[in-house]
């Protein structure tokens, strides 16, 4: 029996409160209204973002449906959708591309101005959710929402894709792969022979090596507290990798030398204000390049000594790897396709969705890369 035009009883993941697990809830997802799109979710990755939000460091409206690297097929459309339609295979977009903002329209810009991130509301882009949950609403996140078995996305936040691909693969490419490798190549501009250090080998800090290693670097430093991170950086483009708890000295002062006056490139892909801080003192002072990937802990401030710039270093960061999401996200699926990088070195553990606050629990206590969690 056809579900269009239907509200949908299914199963999600709600977080009714920080700081506790999720609860597999029966919801209720509404019909998609004008220019959105429902999805059946076939996989969605577990972020450190999403997790962000569970220990209040990244602040969005609870009670919520987390979820936002996901890929799935469009069941029903709304009115006037005209760039998917049902069982199209799509990744939902948390950087949403509307084509009509200032920074949609400038040629660089990506962080387009209807982006829930900038106003944090937690609903659709008329400003109501889909979701009900025991005769309550419940927030979306992010525009997204892919912690549920439905979802319900405008059409600005989601990219068809190639009909062949794998599912349970390039939902990496909706958020950690993407921000990672646009990281290096498109927002960093990595060149050819150049020195990289990447703070934090996680699944994004992992797929920035990847960036680094496309772009032609020709050391690529790893930095992590974690020395279980470090074979698989090397088996992705590490050339080394080091601890700072490893050495008396900053971390810092341990990459300038080991690069002979400062890196070329650096990279915070951790979410903590020391670590960029130390990313911005180890590039090169005149002509460096740091980016900011980590997500900072909410309303938190650094200051910093102006000649640390004054000299020519650039500082730098970017959401979604830089990348206009619209128009880049079934490219990036094709390069997969055409085996132009790999995703499996990053999933670690595929887990049914049940499973999430395990899922969590692993990215938590540092024995996972990315787990995808199938429906
Ligand atoms: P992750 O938790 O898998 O990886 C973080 C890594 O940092 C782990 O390997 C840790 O061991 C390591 N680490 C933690 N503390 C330290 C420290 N003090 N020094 C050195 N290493 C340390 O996270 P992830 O790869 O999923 O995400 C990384 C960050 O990127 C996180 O803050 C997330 O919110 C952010 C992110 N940003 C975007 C964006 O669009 N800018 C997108 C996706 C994720
Ligand atoms: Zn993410
Ligand atoms: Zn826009």
């Amino acid at each position: 029996m056809s579900t269009v035009g239907k509200v949908i009883k299914c199963k999600a993941a709600v977080l009714w409160e920080i700081k506790k697990p999720f609860s597999i809830e029966e919801v209720e997802v509404a019909p998609p209204k004008a220019n959105e799109v429902r999805i059946k979710m076939v996989a969605t990755g577990v972020c450190r973002s999403d997790d962000h939000v569970i220990s209040g460091s990244l602040v969005t409206p609870l009670p919520a449906i987390l979820g936002h690297e996901a890929a799935g097929i469009v069941e029903s459309i709304g009115e006037g959708v005209t760039t998917v339609k049902p069982g199209d295979k799509v990744i939902p977009l948390f950087t949403p591309q509307c084509r009509n903002c200032n920074v949609c329209k400038h040629p660089e810009g990506n962080f387009c101005l209807k982006s829930d991130l900038n106003f944090s509301r937690g609903t659709l882009q008329d400003g109501t959710t889909r979701f009900t949950c025991r005769g309550k609403p419940i927030h979306h996140f992010l525009g997204t929402s892919t912690f549920s078995q439905y979802t319900v996305v405008d059409e600005i936040s989601v990219a068809k894709i190639d009909a062949a691909s794998p599912l349970e693969k390039v939902c990496l490419i909706g958020c950690g792969f993407t921000t990672g490798y646009g990281s290096a190549v498109k927002v960093g501009k990595v060149t050819p022979g150049s020195t990289c250090a990447v703070f934090g080998l996680g699944g994004v800090g992992l797929s920035v090596i990847i960036g680094c290693k496309a772009a032609g670097a020709a050391r690529i430093i790893g930095v992590d507290i974690n020395k279980g991170k470090f074979e698989k950086a090397k088996e992705l483009g590490a050339t080394e990798c080091i601890s700072p708890q490893d050495f008396k000295k900053p971390i810092e002062e341990v990459l300038q030398e080991m690069s002979g006056g400062g890196v070329d490139f650096s990279f915070e892909v951790i979410g903590r204000l020391d670590t960029m801080m130390a990313a911005l003192s180890c590039c090169q002072g005149a002509y460096g390049v740091s980016v900011i990937v980590g997500v900072p802990p909410d309303s938190q401030n650094l200051s910093l000594n102006p000649m640390l710039l004054l000299g020519g270093r650039t500082w730098k960061g970017a959401v979604f790897g830089g990348f206009k999401s619209r128009d880049s996200v079934p490219k990036l699926v094709a390069d997969f396709m055409a085996k132009k990088f790999p995703l499996d070195p990053l999933i670690t553990h595929v887990l049914p969705f049940e499973k999430i606050n395990e899922a969590f629990d692993l990215l938590r206590s540092g024995k996972s890369i990315r787990t995808v969690l199938t429906f």
